[in-house]
């Protein structure tokens, strides 16, 4: 088992509901939800911060983002529109050292159920 719980999914070590992979990047379900329909993207290379990826890589990985957002309203999840956030660095709330952008879909007035 890697070190990284993220790592550990990417290899097959640890169980993740993948929606999306590619050779440089996965999507995966959020174990703890925020709402209904939270997507991680990640890169696989290992990474803490945002500024150790490459600018493709960087770049890359936001447009996973808009995919999976495609996705998730071609779906027919609920969603009137998305928060897509990257928490970097432990300073900045972040818990996984793993480069992960959250796709967090909001449905209009649900701003204080979340
Ligand atoms: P952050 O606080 O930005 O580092 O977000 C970490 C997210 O990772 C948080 O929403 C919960 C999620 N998470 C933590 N452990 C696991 C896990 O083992 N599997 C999955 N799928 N998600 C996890």
């Amino acid at each position: 088992m890697s070190e990284c719980i993220f790592c550990s999914i990417l290899k097959g070590e640890a169980p993740g509901s993948i929606v999306y992979e590619d050779e440089d990047c996965v999507a995966f379900m959020d174990l703890f939800p925020m709402r209904p329909g939270h997507v991680l993207v990640i890169p696989r290379q290992h990474a803490v911060h945002l500024e150790e990826l490459e600018p493709a890589l960087r770049a890359h990985l936001l447009e996973v983002c808009h995919w999976v957002i495609k996705a998730q309203k071609a779906s027919g999840l609920p969603c009137d529109g998305n928060n897509v956030f990257l928490n970097d660095g432990p300073a900045a709330n972040q818990h996984v050292p793993h480069v992960h952008f959250h796709v967090l879909p909001r449905q209009q007035g649900d701003l204080h159920k979340a």
